[in-house]
């Protein structure tokens, strides 16, 4: 009988817990050489009930924060964004030459190929974690991170 209930505990607990946001394609790009900071992109769908992505943090790195680049005159520079909204339904890119994850203090150089895990925080719903695949440096638009 026991065996029986358990399927069915399960399907309550996920239920009851839906994930605040739908991930795609999460990616960061091979590391070149020996830099110390590393980027990772991917696209952010909010669901559910209206959120805000506060922080981010990944055993590769010291810190994981997120940055926008603009383009201050012809001069693209990065700044930290505090946070971002999240509303259901409404997909935020992040990706080369926009927002994007900073990893900074890398404990090794990102291989291509390699993958590693990303946790996102929120002001409300519980941490998400998710995998992060490594490409080969010269993937997606250039966006130089020193
Ligand atoms: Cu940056």
């Amino acid at each position: 009988m026991r065996i029986l209930l358990l399927p069915a505990m399960l399907f309550l607990i996920a239920a009851g817990d839906p994930p605040p946001v739908q991930i795609e394609r999460p990616w960061a790009r091979a590391s070149a050489g020996m830099a110390k900071n590393g980027a990772v992109f991917l696209t952010i769908t909010g669901q559910g009930t209206p959120d805000r992505l506060t922080g981010f943090a990944s055993p590769v790195a010291d810190t994981a924060e997120l940055h926008e680049s603009i383009d201050d005159k012809g001069v693209m520079k990065m700044r930290p964004v505090a946070g971002l909204a999240l509303e259901p339904g409404k997909r935020v890119t992040l990706a080369p030459g926009g927002y994007h994850v900073m990893l900074m203090g890398l404990k090794a150089p990102l291989k291509a190929g390699d993958s590693f895990p990303l946790t996102l925080r929120f002001e409300h719903a519980p941490a998400l974690t998710v995998t992060v695949k490594v490409e080969p440096v010269g993937g997606g638009a250039d966006h130089m991170h020193r």
